[in-house]
């Protein structure tokens, strides 16, 4: 099959209903399959389809560019060059998989004069503002003062000041777009022990947070995201979800902690962390990716999705004890830079997707029961019998009943997007290296 540039549109309605055309009697039959077995357990495969299909998780604004590291970043070709290109590429991402109805925008990265213009173009693709991200780990052009040792906790206090009024500058932003949260992650620690008060710094934390958090309307959440280390690799400020917790509590009800799945030790139990969170009414939402080693965001699912079940497995069970309880605010964070990033975040979307339907199909009354009589065997295997449950055709049946692709990479690459994006976005010259 000679690939010639289609000129179709990914996103529209009839493409979609045409790629889906051949693949809908298999899915019927998959899905009819998965039914009966569902149903002798008790399970009505609609409800979960039902629920399945109401799941959205936010794209990173900065995720649909190609990522890099800190050696080298190879750009990808039709890379989008500004917020609206980026938009474009998540209405993309929405059209074909129908799980990613908001995006999450980083400031100043997307910055732009034209904010009504920018909620026009996320709009006519049915898109919303997730929490907005600031950005104090980097200079700016023309930024008065470094943030090189340093920004919310910089012994300066008029570094700290510019940081507080960027972050109450991107909560103005936020709310001329219709976000409802500010996700404050910051790079302050140390290199060296002695480099840092380790006491001191986090009291100076506190107060700059303190005057952030007085910025929040009354409906907005401030979403604290620890990280163990990088850029610093001695001590980092807010360094793991204690801290985080104690600065929420701290600061006010409106504070809560965000978890990066990548910004923990390996091998730490990120699951145990969520319930406790979750417990502390103070679980405000994710930034799902996954990691061998270290912050490597790569896809979500991609390397542990059993970890990504585990916590699926706490945040459904929160669910079904609290119904009323909001959920967490669910973002990707990620880096690609080995694949084409709307392919990489349309799977890792499915693959949280999945990850929360497996949840679903967990039987918590009998689950209880072993639990409650210390039958340790069958409670695992009670649950490594839903995380074992192909739930592809729900995912699917999903996607289709919400107008989306029934095989959304499949059909992106037949559309020729990525192609037809290199035609219309002349590479840049520059090669640069970083995460964006
Ligand atoms: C820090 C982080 C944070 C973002 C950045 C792009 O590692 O996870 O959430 O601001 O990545
Ligand atoms: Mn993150």
């Amino acid at each position: 099959m000679t690939l010639t540039i289609s000129q179709a549109n990914p996103r529209d309605a009839q493409f979609i209903a045409a790629q889906n055309l051949p693949l809908r009697d298999a899915l019927d039959s998959d899905y009819h399959a998965l039914g009966q077995a569902l149903e002798r357990r008790g399970v009505a495969i609609d409800q979960v389809t039902k629920a399945v299909a109401g799941f959205s998780v936010a794209i990173p604004s900065w995720g649909v560019g190609t990522g890099g590291t800190r050696f080298a970043r190879f750009p990808g070709l039709g890379e989008p060059r500004n917020v609206f290109e980026k938009l474009d590429d998540c209405a993309v991402i929405q059209a074909l998989t129908c799980a990613t109805r908001s995006v999450s925008l980083h400031l100043p990265w997307d910055k732009t004069a034209d904010l009504s213009a920018l909620r026009e173009r996320a709009a006519l693709a049915g898109l919303e503002f997730d929490a907005v991200n600031s950005n104090t780990f980097q200079d700016q052009s023309g930024q008065p003062l470094s943030y090189k040792f340093g920004s919310l906790t910089h012994t300066d206090a008029a570094v700290r000041a510019q940081a507080i009024a960027h972050n109450l500058d991107c909560i103005q932003i936020g709310v001329k777009l219709g976000s409802k949260a500010l996700t404050l992650w910051i790079g302050d620690g140390a290199n060296f022990p002695g480099q840092h008060n380790l006491v001191a710094a986090f009291e100076r934390y506190l107060d700059s947070a303190s005057q952030i958090y007085a910025g929040l309307p009354a409906d907005w959440h401030l979403l604290i995201e620890h990280k163990m280390y990088e850029p610093a690799f001695y001590a980092t400020v807010i360094q793991d979800w204690g801290t985080s917790l104690l600065a929420a509590t701290t600061l006010g009800p409106k504070a809560r902690c965000l978890v990066d799945l990548g910004h923990h030790a390996p091998n730490v139990n990120i699951e145990l962390i969520v319930a406790r969170l979750i417990h502390a009414g103070r679980l405000g939402g994710f930034h799902f990716n996954d990691s061998k080693y270290g912050d490597d965001d790569l896809d979500a699912g991609s390397i542990d999705p059993h970890r990504l079940f585990l916590v699926f497995n706490e945040l459904v069970d929160a669910e079904q004890r609290k119904p009323t309880a909001p959920p967490p605010a669910y973002m990707l964070d990620q880096s690609h830079n080995v694949t084409d990033p709307i392919e990489s975040l349309m799977r890792s979307s499915i693959e949280v997707v999945r990850a929360y339907a497996q949840a679903l199909l967990v039987d918590r009354a009998v689950l209880g029961g072993y639990q409650h009589s210390n039958d340790a065997l069958m409670a695992s295997q009670t649950l490594k019998r839903a995380f074992t449950t192909d739930v592809g055709p729900i995912l699917a049946k999903a996607r289709q009943l919400n107008g989306g692709a029934i095989d959304p990479i499949a059909a992106y690459r037949t559309s020729g997007y990525r192609a037809q994006c290199a035609v219309q976005r002349p590479a840049s010259k520059t090669s640069s290296s970083g995460i964006v």
